[in-house]
């Protein structure tokens, strides 16, 4: 198992470490898994974030965290990795032309929709997170370099991308590996109130404005929130500010489909989709050129509001007959 991907790393000295942009729990966890691992392996490690925004602050007490971004760039390096990335245009075209560089090209992930761009790339696409993959890896690599940060790296990732253990994806493999994760020693309490519960003011804010605005449709199946630049003003919060609220609205017994709207330019809009069971978000987010998994995805669309929410809620209606 994963013999491509241990010679990788045994054949190589400098990494460069990738991950998408607007990081989540899994992105960062799993980058910083590897970083943290290869370091202690006596190796170069440099890890790369597409864009200059800071980190979510409610990630903030990941172990090296402040390592992103932070240091010299070689020129090029003897092994790209690319984590929890489903497609190239994840990087950011900076990130991914140093990638190309590289003279080995690794990537691991999980995402359904996910579209090759290395010459060895892992896709369990049922696994929960991308950082219940790499726990593997490194165990298949060398299992005395997994230390506590790295399980706290690890299993956060976990902890978020599963939903606290409680989306479909959450499966046998996902409570072992969270198991061996726990007896580094991490604080499993710590970690759910970090990344599920604390929430800013700011956050709180905006959420009870935007829900009290939550529209339905087809009886009650759909739900659909949006978010428009004076939510953001009147509440000081931003786009990225809007992760999670959605669920909020999934919870409701009778949705089936929950669908957000974000404004982030004039005319340009970030759509997350949730979904339950039988219904297929990644299905959905493709009719407008995106993707992700079977009850979490999202893409982006350009166009007047109301247009743009008629699409889509279409796209949902269309969908749900096939539930
Ligand atoms: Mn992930």
């Amino acid at each position: 198992m994963y013999t491509k991907f241990v010679s990788g790393i045994k054949s190589s000295n400098s990494f460069a470490i990738f991950t998408h942009i607007n990081p989540d729990g899994d992105a960062l966890g799993s980058s910083l898994a590897v970083f943290t691992f290869l370091r202690s392996a006596g190796k170069t490690a440099h890890l790369f974030l597409p864009n200059d925004k800071p980190i979510p602050p409610k990630l903030g007490f990941l172990p090296n965290v402040e390592e992103f971004n932070n240091f010299t760039p070689l020129s090029s390096y003897d092994c790209a990795i690319a984590l929890d990335c489903g497609d190239a245009s994840r990087l950011s075209d900076e990130n991914f032309k140093l990638f190309l560089k590289a003279k080995t090209r690794m990537v691991v992930d999980h995402h359904q929709s996910h579209e090759a761009f290395a010459p060895i790339t892992i896709l369990e696409a049922d696994s929960a997170s991308t950082t219940q993959i790499v726990f593997k890896i490194l165990k298949a690599c060398d299992p005395k370099y997994i230390d506590k940060d790295v399980a706290l790296q690890l299993y956060t990732g976990l902890v978020t991308d599963s939903g606290s253990f409680s989306y479909t994806s959450t499966s046998p493999e996902t409570h072992k590996v969270a198991a061996e994760l726990l007896s580094y020693g991490i604080d499993a309490g710590f970690v759910s109130r970090k990344v599920m519960k604390d929430t800013p003011f700011s956050i709180f804010n905006l959420k009870n404005r935007v829900l009290a605005k939550t529209k339905f449709f087809e009886d009650f199946k759909i739900a659909f929130v949006s978010y428009i630049d004076e939510d953001f003003e009147a509440t000081s919060t931003t786009e990225a500010d809007t992760e999670g609220i959605i669920n909020n609205i999934l919870d409701i017994d009778t949705v089936e489909i929950a669908i957000s709207l974000a404004e982030i330019k004039d005319k340009a809009y970030k759509v997350s989709i949730r979904t339950k069971q039988n219904v297929n978000a990644a299905a959905i987010a493709k009719v407008f050129g995106g993707g992700g998994h079977a009850n979490a995805a999202g893409c982006r669309v350009y166009g007047y509001f109301e247009d743009v929410c008629n699409k889509i809620l279409s796209a949902a209606t269309e969908m749900l007959k096939y539930a």
